[in-house]
């Protein structure tokens, strides 16, 4: 078979700094949101719903992403394992409370900066392309304390001041970017995405958006920045994408899977692909209330400066009814949609389908037609450790063979795809769970839910399984 992956195909795996890195008090850095989320089951609730308090309470909660893996003291050895699996590219965030602990300072920490140095620096040295998110669910605590997170337009002037700083100091080591991660994402969990929590239900979509609003404009402004300081960057957005499928053809149902596929897949897309809001929010703006502060000059930025390509994330396609009873709802998945039963789902119900991300791959494409780089994907599960030590994760390989066949197709359909970066390459901190034992790796690490563990690392089968898929680029799955 002819191998359908380009030369030069980014594998790798992806990351995120409050997810892995540790050290939250190390290195001058600052509190940041990650630092006063708890972990467990309390998590989704809050990342979910209005009214969190972002008082640390020492006391009542257990905080994962204190110590996380402690990559920022491993880095060295957790690099050595990502190149000993051949990774060309490697996802990674930046910790913008290393760089301006409080957010609203005049200049950077010099500290935080060199770590990054050292890490970019260390990438390099074993010919490993850093893929930088600039704010991966991270802002510092004190910008939400003190000027309410996203929803206050300075934190606009603060981020470009961020995103600049990394520009000027980085532009030898770094090509690729992204402004914010899973941007979309925001209206579902404004906490994790916007850095608040909204005063109520009813006023979630007006503050969100209005949130959004504010990061369009602070990405566009990074795009420029980006483009001005370091010749031939690459600046992308990113999306968390799940193609929306009708229960059935009922007109109304096909109709109702339309719109919130616009809402949720498109909206941020095509203001940062295409530099604009797109036509049907007239309509859902007018008929929700939805009035947004748009300052003089916004849409101009928004349309001259709009990103080099796509970065997403695919985990689940959602399938869409009108009318839902409670037992119809797919309780895993993080979108509101109906169970689909066709679909086997991982073991926190998150609906696994291979084919949808051949199908959203095309329709990404077929929409923006940019170059396309999908920055995460992978399956959570628990792995056991055997007696000898080994971990038998077939399950993950399977997910993750099925995933990339379905890549081949998009490629050979005639999707420009330019990476594929699996998520969570070492086992870290889940986002929305803030556990240990929801694992994604192909290196495990002895850490636990309870916060105990060696830390030590330890190769998963789909380890070497993975090292030859990039050593063949893709052609022996
Ligand atoms: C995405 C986030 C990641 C990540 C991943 C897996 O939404 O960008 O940060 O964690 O999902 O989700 P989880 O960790 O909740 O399993």
């Amino acid at each position: 078979m002819m191998n359908q992956f380009p030369k030069g195909f980014l594998w790798g795996g992806a990351t995120a700094a409050n997810q892995l890195e540790g050290g939250y008090d190390q290195g001058g850095k600052g509190l940041n949101l990650a630092d006063v989320l708890p972990g467990g089951k309390v998590r989704y609730s809050i990342i979910s719903n209005p009214g969190f308090d972002f008082k640390m309470d020492k006391e009542q909660f257990h905080y994962p992403n204190h110590e996380a893996i402690d990559f920022y003291n491993r880095y060295k050895e957790d690099i050595a394992l990502f190149a000993e699996m051949g990774f060309k590219a490697y996802r990674m965030s930046i910790a913008w409370s290393r760089i301006f602990p409080k957010g609203d300072e005049e200049a950077p920490n010099e500290e935080g900066l060199a770590f990054y140095d050292r890490v970019f620096d260390e990438l390099h040295k074993h010919g490993i392309e850093p893929v930088v998110t600039i704010s991966h669910y991270e802002i510092p605590l004190h910008l939400i304390t003190e000027y309410g997170g996203w929803r206050n337009r300075k934190v606009v002037g603060f981020f470009d001041r961020c995103a600049r700083t990394l520009f000027n100091r980085y532009k030898n080591k770094v090509k690729y970017w992204m402004t914010f991660n899973e941007i979309n994402g925001a209206i579902l969990h404004p906490i994790l995405g916007l850095g608040f929590s909204p005063d109520s239900e009813e006023t979630r979509l007006q503050e969100s958006l209005q949130g959004l609003h504010h990061q369009f404009v602070a990405s566009s402004m990074a795009v420029k920045a980006g483009h001005d300081i370091i010749p031939g960057s690459q600046i992308g957005c990113m999306l968390v994408y799940a193609p929306v499928y009708s229960i059935d053809c009922q007109p109304a149902n096909v109709m109702h899977a339309l719109q919130e596929e616009q809402m949720f897949n498109y909206l941020c897309g095509d203001v940062q692909v295409r530099g604009e809001y797109p036509a049907f929010t007239k309509r859902f703006f007018k008929e929700n209330g939805i009035e947004l502060d748009i300052q003089d000059g916004d849409l101009e930025l928004l349309k001259q400066h709009t990103v080099d390509y796509i970065g997403f994330s695919y985990y689940m396609s959602r399938t869409e009814k009108k009318v839902k009873t409670d037992e119809e709802k797919a309780s895993g998945n993080i979108f509101s949609g109906v169970k689909n039963p066709f679909l086997q789902a991982s073991e926190w119900g998150w609906e696994i389908d291979p084919e949808g991300l051949r199908i959203s791959l095309n329709q990404l494409y077929d929409r923006y037609r940019v170059p396309l780089f999908i920055v995460e994907n992978g399956l959570g599960a628990v792995d056991k450790v055997e007696e000898d030590g080994s971990i038998k994760d077939h399950y993950r390989i399977d997910y993750l063979r099925e995933h990339i066949q379905a890549m081949g197709e998009a490629i050979e359909d005639g999707v420009d795809l330019i990476g594929y970066t699996s998520w969570g390459c070492i086992d870290l901190v889940s986002a929305s769970t803030g556990e240990l034992s929801k694992r994604y790796g192909f290196i495990y690490v002895d850490k636990h839910d309870d916060g105990s563990g060696t830390l030590e690392r330890k190769k998963k089968e789909s380890f070497y399984w993975y090292q030859n898929v990039i050593a063949t680029n893709g052609s022996e799955l």
